[in-house]
């Protein structure tokens, strides 16, 4: 007979994540805004929030918003920086811990250039390469273009692009997006 108590959970430690269809980038694109949401408002610079997904299972593999890491910090700096310290690498070798087929949602396009002279998001997701010398990260996905508000045009996609890297729109969220990226920022 079935009692009233607690359900002890008795599977395998993490639990499992609810699977996501790998097709499915608006889900993954709205999990990305959802991390934007958990950065703090800072007048010079976007809040974007970024998921890392290896996209043969849909399993995320990370997730990071800006300034979450100690810093002056990107989003998906922090995302890959996340990956890193739990495969005990430091940034520079993520790639080595990367499924054959990672991809990373971004709610902005990723920087090409940065006011405090940081090393740029494009170039991090550029120098991530597999121990077998494949690409690390194959494709991005992104929300918006920069505004150009930092730094004028930002040539983060064409970069990217001329690395092979692909570069998706995954688009319905512009709006949001630019709501939550420039809260705190003045009028
Ligand atoms: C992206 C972020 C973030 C930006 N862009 N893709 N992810 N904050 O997490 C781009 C913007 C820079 C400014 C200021 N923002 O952030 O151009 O101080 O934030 O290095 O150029 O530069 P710093
Ligand atoms: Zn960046």
């Amino acid at each position: 007979m079935a009692t009233d108590g607690p359900r002890i959970y008795t599977g395998s430690f993490p639990p499992p994540q609810p699977s996501i269809d790998p097709n499915d980038h608006v889900t993954f694109m709205r999990l990305a805004l959802d991390q934007a949401h958990e950065s703090p408002p800072k007048p010079s610079n976007f809040r974007v929030g970024a998921l890392l997904v290896d996209a043969d299972t849909g399993s995320i593999l990370s997730r990071g918003y800006t300034l979450e890491l100690q810093g002056n910090t990107h989003a998906e700096q922090c995302c890959l920086a996340k990956f890193a310290q739990a495969h005990e690498l430091p940034e520079e070798r993520v790639g080595e811990a990367l499924p054959p087929n990672s991809v990373i949602y971004t709610t902005m396009e990723p920087c090409n250039l940065r006011l405090s002279g940081n090393l740029p998001c494009v170039d991090r997701i550029i120098r991530t390469k597999r121990k077998d010398g494949e690409r690390g990260i194959r494709t991005v996905y992104l929300g918006v273009k920069e505004p150009e508000k930092f730094v004028g045009e930002n040539e983060g996609r064409k970069k990217l692009e001329e690395h092979g890297i692909e570069c998706v729109h995954v688009g319905g969220f512009e709006e949001d997006i630019l709501r939550v990226a420039t809260a705190g920022h003045e009028k």
